[in-house]
């Protein structure tokens, strides 16, 4: 009976701990929600040796009961005869250690973290006043790239990939008055990590998206699906989940501007499916961008959500959006912020990137080559941009390994998770330039396997190669079977051949699919003017596009092109003194707002493909 009574004891802490520790799945839409921001000034301590993991003199890196979390204060130093330790020495200090901004990267607050790569411990006082039957959670946009997360010294749990939403359920650590939020951020490169090593983009550090505490009730709406079904414009499907004790209520699915309702019952597991018709919805386009304010009630909690809806589909090698068939205009865009640099994460910066897109022309945009901020496809949302979305299966990954897989899968479903109720994503993405072997092409398949069934209803691509000869270019990655849509990446006029090469080079494919040219293009600078043979200059990076465009008008199954890149980027690998100085220039806007040339020929051609939609 003792043992027993120890055994259920034992359990319970196990339990309680692991509920302690255990990462919360993603609150829907949670800046609808009762939130606390802890955004603002976080005091922060650069820890280049991870000496905040250390025992005094330390020989271990594992985590350790004494770290920098616990926040130790110097006591008074009394010696009572047998213990040696001076307690004064404590070698750091939060209150008067340097400040960062969250959100945002450190790379551009401080010229000291510039190039830096490593930890940086953050932390955040703040007061709450938590309410009784009431859940609390603390919710990141992001931290790049590994995380470990602690609320008043007590561990909440760790996180890895840089640009996806996590959070931690808090209610049983949250104190009435004051308590303190740590955050060990690290972003070093390594091999088997998702980016891998090498990528073109700056690897930018820190917490660089918004923080909150969330307040839910103890039963709450915890995620929602709600988007037409595939090839019907008049039923909407999806489903519902509650978490919490009252699992089984009903939940009521209101469009007050039309008129619907249903109320839906949902299961022990606090699951229920939707299907609702209706003709009168007004569907999403990029020309007309309607939304509909959605609410959804249980007798414990409600929230609404803004939702456009919208078809989309191939057939053959047509791209058919409601039905009808659309040609994607479009742009890469970095998460990089406009006239300043470093990673964006404001409304602002999102208006100002998808401003220029639109003002090109365009009807669709690919966000390269990770998930950006949700301002983003809030944004692209309401203004009337079709996106592209990917995951950061960039260049060489350890395909071969579980852990690289489960981690890649991971920020798949969180990036899903995030925004599948927006009617611009079309596309999900799942890769970018990865080698060809077989290693890969089971990982990507998997990939593509968890896409659909996290979201039957979109599209899937990833941009690949083309092989080549000489002039003659064919689709034939064996990846192609299994995406709906082929990408390709090709830099005639930059990498390969002169620009003039393009309008006699010829395209097949061995797929009957449609073809987005989701990169080309090549460097020039702003204001930078010569002879369009004079490498850098703006009338060189002007004559690749003026090329690229008529190869493009040859090109049978192409439905979709996104020019690299929207703006100039931050990049370690552009190192060339005065004219790169670190960044990519292949910008058909400068970083500091300049439109070149080119940026003038997309649009003239942009203008010239004349389906509406
Ligand atoms: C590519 C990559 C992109 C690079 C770009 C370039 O093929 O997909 O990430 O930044 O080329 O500028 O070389």
């Amino acid at each position: 009976m003792k043992n027993q009574y120890f055994l259920l004891c034992l359990l319970f802490v196990v339990y309680q701990n692991a509920q302690l520790s255990a990462q919360a799945a993603l609150i829907q839409n949670v800046s609808a929600r009762k939130t606390t921001s802890l955004d603002g000034t976080w005091d922060s301590q650069v820890d280049v040796y991870e000496t905040g993991y250390l025992k005094s003199f330390g020989n271990t890196t594992k985590p350790d009961s004494n770290g920098f979390f616990k926040e130790f204060k110097p006591s008074k130093y009394v010696f009572d005869g047998t213990n040696p330790r001076n307690t004064e020495r404590v070698e750091y200090d939060f209150d008067t250690a340097e400040k960062l901004q969250v959100p945002g990267d450190w790379n551009s607050q401080n010229e000291r973290l510039f190039f830096y790569e490593g930890t940086i411990w953050y932390r955040r006082k703040f007061t709450a006043n938590p309410q009784a039957g009431k859940r609390y959670f603390v919710h990141f946009g992001a931290v790049n790239y590994e995380s470990v997360v602690y609320l008043n010294g007590e561990r909440l749990g760790q996180h890895e990939g840089g640009f996806t939403p996590f959070q931690f359920e808090v209610t049983a650590l949250l104190k009435a008055g004051e308590n303190h939020l740590m955050v060990h951020a690290n972003n070093n490169r390594g091999e088997d990590k998702v980016p891998s090593k090498n990528t073109d983009w700056w690897n930018y550090g820190g917490i660089t998206r918004s923080v909150q505490l969330v307040e839910m009730s103890e039963t709450y709406i915890q995620d929602y699906f709600i988007q037409l079904e595939k090839g019907k414009t008049n039923t909407i499907n999806g489903w519902i989940r509650l978490d919490g004790l009252q699992k089984q209520q009903s939940v009521t699915v209101e469009i007050p501007e039309i008129g619907l309702k249903q109320i839906v019952a949902t299961n022990t597991e606090g699951y229920a499916t939707l299907n609702l018709t209706t003709n009168k919805l007004q569907l999403w386009t990029p020309d007309k961008p309607k939304l509909y304010v959605v609410r959804l009630t249980t007798a414990t909690d409600s929230v609404s959500d803004k939702i456009g809806f919208r078809t989309i589909e191939t057939r053959g090698a047509d791209i058919i959006l409601n039905g009808k068939p659309v040609f994607l205009k479009g742009v890469c865009i970095h998460e990089e912020a406009p006239y300043r640099s470093g990673r964006c994460y404001s409304d602002d910066d999102a208006r100002t990137l998808l401003t220029w897109a639109k003002d090109m022309g365009c009807n669709f945009v690919r966000l390269a080559h990770y998930p950006h901020n949700e301002a983003m496809t809030r944004m692209a949302d309401l203004m009337g941009l079709m996106v592209w979305s990917e995951v950061p299966v960039y260049w060489s990954i350890q395909f071969e390994k579980p852990e690289v897989y489960a981690n890649t899968e991971n920020q798949l479903t969180e990036n899903i998770s995030r925004d599948k109720n927006r009617a611009s994503v079309v596309i999900w993405s799942v890769a970018n330039e990865t080698p060809n072997n077989e290693a890969r092409l089971n990982f990507l398949k998997k990939l593509l396997t968890k896409t659909r069934s996290l979201d039957p209803t979109r599209l899937t691509a990833a941009a690949c190669f083309a092989s080549s000869n000489k002039t003659a270019y064919k689709l034939e990655d064996p990846l192609g079977e299994f995406l709906d849509v082929m990408g390709c990446n090709e830099y005639i006029g930059w990498y390969s051949m002169p620009a003039e090469f393009a309008p006699t080079t010829t395209w097949t494919s061995k797929y009957d699919k449609p073809l987005i040219m989701s990169e080309f293009g090549g460097e020039g600078i702003a204001g930078l003017h010569g002879k369009s043979d004079e490498i850098w200059s703006e009338e060189y990076q002007n004559r690749i596009y003026e090329n690229q465009v008529k190869m493009f008008d040859n090109i049978p199954f192409l439905r979709g092109t996104s020019a690299w890149i929207l703006m100039d980027f931050r990049s370690p690998k552009r190192m060339l003194p005065i004219k790169q100085n670190f960044y990519n220039r292949k910008g058909l806007v400068s970083d500091k707002g300049i439109k070149k040339l080119a940026f003038y020929t997309m649009q003239k051609w942009y203008e010239s493909k004349v389906i509406k939609n």
